[in-house]
């Protein structure tokens, strides 16, 4: 099937670039800081706003009208949406893809008839995959959408959607291992409650955790190597999300000593519902130890939706890249782009514009934090700011090799008063401002 209008892959033309579609700063051979750009971002396209959304709004339906949505044939609709991923992804020089179950196959009238049908579209993945090379960067189940799921997944009050949820995720979980998937994604869209007066939170949360366990003891069972990665989000679909943030996520890790098998996938959109910049969520799963992927779009500071745009913003883009430097990069992660076009982006061609655009954007964004990292100047600047830390006896107070009553009598013995300096921040702000 014809969809875009060019037949060649975008192709990287440096920055006096003069056509539409060319990438201006992505070049994936590219080397910066010994790895080369393909291997820094590690891009995927997701199916879902991808090729599964019409452009609908809860004011309007349909504005996309692509073929496949009104194909009588759901699994010839199913075919035609593979091979135009695949399409997608030559195009855009991208070398993974991401889907929900949903996404991939029709339901069908039974659990049953879904798996056959998630299995079948699977193997034309696998095939496609051997023979282009392109990888699957995460899989995951839809398990919002259907009506069973409306007041959740694995906190329903009723234990009928826990069991079918497993057996569920336990087919979405043989499936994206066996096409080599680099991790598995659990997104609780309706995991969380509207109301107090329907909802036992202590119950839910028990469910949870124990939702949590079971696909943990089933990935070791199947031998899968990458970690599972809980999306945080705040709320949307439901008012209180039990997966709120980083912090939170965190919290329900620890609590069952998973931080090796468990990390996040962290969404900008979501980032900034849950009140936080990006590189907040960023800098804090890498400091609790449990950075794993970046689910890449842009919030709207205005609306409180999540608007899913592609991430344009090169500053922000810079500071996350940041982030990720420091944290080490990315070892089964990457950049998913869980973004759509807007609902007037009508036009096949509007996909490549967006993701051409985001893919240069955050390629610029880890060109700058690469030569932040070189400079080295806030780095210093920062560890300028803990430095009395290194000293000896400050070391030993921090390991807890002191009381608090033997520090409390050496501040009295000493007469200890400390001495604040500068945050210096606007100094620190224009320094950023060189880079960019
Ligand atoms: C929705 C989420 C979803 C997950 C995958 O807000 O971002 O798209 O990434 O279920
Ligand atoms: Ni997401
Ligand atoms: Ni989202």
């Amino acid at each position: 099937m014809k969809f875009y209008s060019i037949k060649d892959p975008v192709r990287f033309e440096g920055p006096s670039a003069k056509g539409d579609l060319a990438f201006r700063w992505y070049n994936p051979r590219q080397k910066v800081m010994g790895k080369t750009m393909a291997e820094h971002l590690r891009f995927a396209v997701c199916y879902w706003h991808t090729l599964c959304w019409p452009g609908l709004d809860p004011f309007g339906g349909d504005t996309f009208l692509r073929p496949w949505h009104h194909d009588s044939d759901p699994m010839g609709a199913a075919r035609t949406k593979a091979d135009l991923m695949f399409e997608t992804l030559r195009l855009l020089g991208v070398d993974y893809f991401t889907f929900h179950d949903l996404d991939i196959a029709p339901e069908g009238r039974s659990l049953k008839e879904f798996n056959a049908n998630v299995t079948a579209i699977a193997n034309i993945f696998e095939a496609k995959m051997a023979k282009t090379g392109k990888k699957l960067l995460w899989g995951t189940a839809n398990m919002f959408s259907n009506r069973r799921f409306m007041a959740g997944a694995a906190t329903n009050p009723d234990p009928d959607v826990f069991a079918y949820c497993a057996a569920q995720v336990k087919h979405c979980m043989d499936v994206t291992h066996g096409l080599g998937g680099e991790n598995y994604v659990m997104w609780g869209g309706r995991e969380g409650y509207e109301t107090l007066l329907n909802t036992k939170i202590g119950h839910e949360l028990e469910q949870a955790k124990r939702f949590l366990s079971l696909v943990v003891d089933y990935k070791h069972k199947i031998g899968f190597k990458g970690p599972i990665l809980i999306e945080p989000k705040p709320q949307e679909p439901t008012k209180h999300q039990y997966d709120y943030d980083v912090a939170t996520v965190y919290a329900t890790i620890a609590s069952l000593g998973l931080q090796k098998d468990v990390k996040v996938n962290i969404e900008q959109n979501h980032a900034i519902l849950a009140g936080h910049s990006f590189e907040h969520e960023i800098a804090l799963a890498s400091a609790l130890g449990i950075f794993g992927s970046i689910d890449i779009n842009r919030g709207d500071y205005q609306s409180g939706w999540d608007t899913d745009q592609f991430a344009m913003n090169i500053p922000e883009m810079a500071l996350a890249q940041y982030e990720i430097l420091k944290a080490g990069g990315f070892t089964s992660g990457g950049m998913n782009f869980d973004a759509k076009i807007r609902r007037q982006s009508i036009d096949p061609d509007d996909i490549l514009h967006a993701h051409v655009g985001s893919i240069d954007a955050c390629a610029r964004g880890l060109l700058i934090a690469a030569k932040m990292i070189a400079d080295d100047k806030l780095a210093q600047l920062v560890d300028a700011r803990y430095a009395k830390w290194k000293e000896p006896r400050n070391k030993a107070m921090l390991a807890g090799k002191e009381s608090l009553e033997a520090i409390a009598a050496r501040v009295h013995k000493s007469g200890l008063e400390p001495q604040p300096s500068s945050g210096r921040q606007e100094a620190l702000e224009n320094l950023l401002n060189t880079y960019l």
